[in-house]
């Protein structure tokens, strides 16, 4: 088992385009598990290879109030079954510390395979539909800041860099002082 460090918007990696998984093999089925375990760990409801720079079609998601019913989903696919629409207010564990309302359809029709190449075709509505488009979107390259308006987006990316330039230093400084009592010991 493995946590994985997931990347974080406006990292150009994120927009890349997965591709299909072709054998589902043991491999697959130990990346899913270590996106589980991060995805809980976070904790978060759903993640994407994407997120975790594996640019494959794979996602992990878990809606369940207890937190017990993984799913993983390779190369999924979905269309609306309805022209209703609403609104949720997303996260991203790619975007940290950022929530708005995004605009997604409210039931969808899923396919996709399971960690054991078994197909999955069902109905999803609520978070799990909501959930789902989210996550497709990942794999395509696309983030919910995409859906907000340039100046939300603009003001989110240099905040988050921001961050990224706070979090690099606090590195650097921890390194040099670990290096420091290093030579002192
Ligand atoms: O943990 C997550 N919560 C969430 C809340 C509302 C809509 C979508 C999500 S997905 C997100 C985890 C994540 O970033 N998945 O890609
Ligand atoms: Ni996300």
């Amino acid at each position: 088992m493995a946590l994985l460090p997931i990347l974080e918007f406006p990292d150009p990696r994120l927009r890349k385009v997965a591709v299909n998984v072709g054998q589902i093999t043991d491999d697959t089925r130990q990346l899913a598990k270590d996106m589980l375990e991060t995805m809980y760990n976070a904790p978060g409801i759903g993640l994407a290879a994407s997120q975790v720079n594996v640019h494959q079609r794979l996602v992990v998601i878990d809606v369940s109030d207890d937190g017990d019913d993984p799913r993983v989903l390779i190369n999924p696919t979905w269309e609306p079954s309805t022209e209703e629409i609403q609104s949720y207010q997303e996260g991203c564990l790619s975007v940290p510390e950022f929530y708005d309302d995004v605009a997604r359809y409210s039931k969808i029709q899923l396919s996709a395979l399971d960690e054991n190449g078994e197909i999955i075709f069902e109905q999803a509505e609520g978070l799990f539909a909501v959930c789902i488009q989210h996550e497709l979107d990942h794999l395509n390259g696309k983030l919910f800041v995409d859906y907000l308006s340039r100046l939300k987006r603009e003001r989110i990316r240099k905040k988050l860099e921001k961050k990224h330039r706070d979090d690099e230093k606090d590195a650097l400084y921890e390194a040099k002082a670990k290096a420091q009592a290093a030579t002192q010991a």
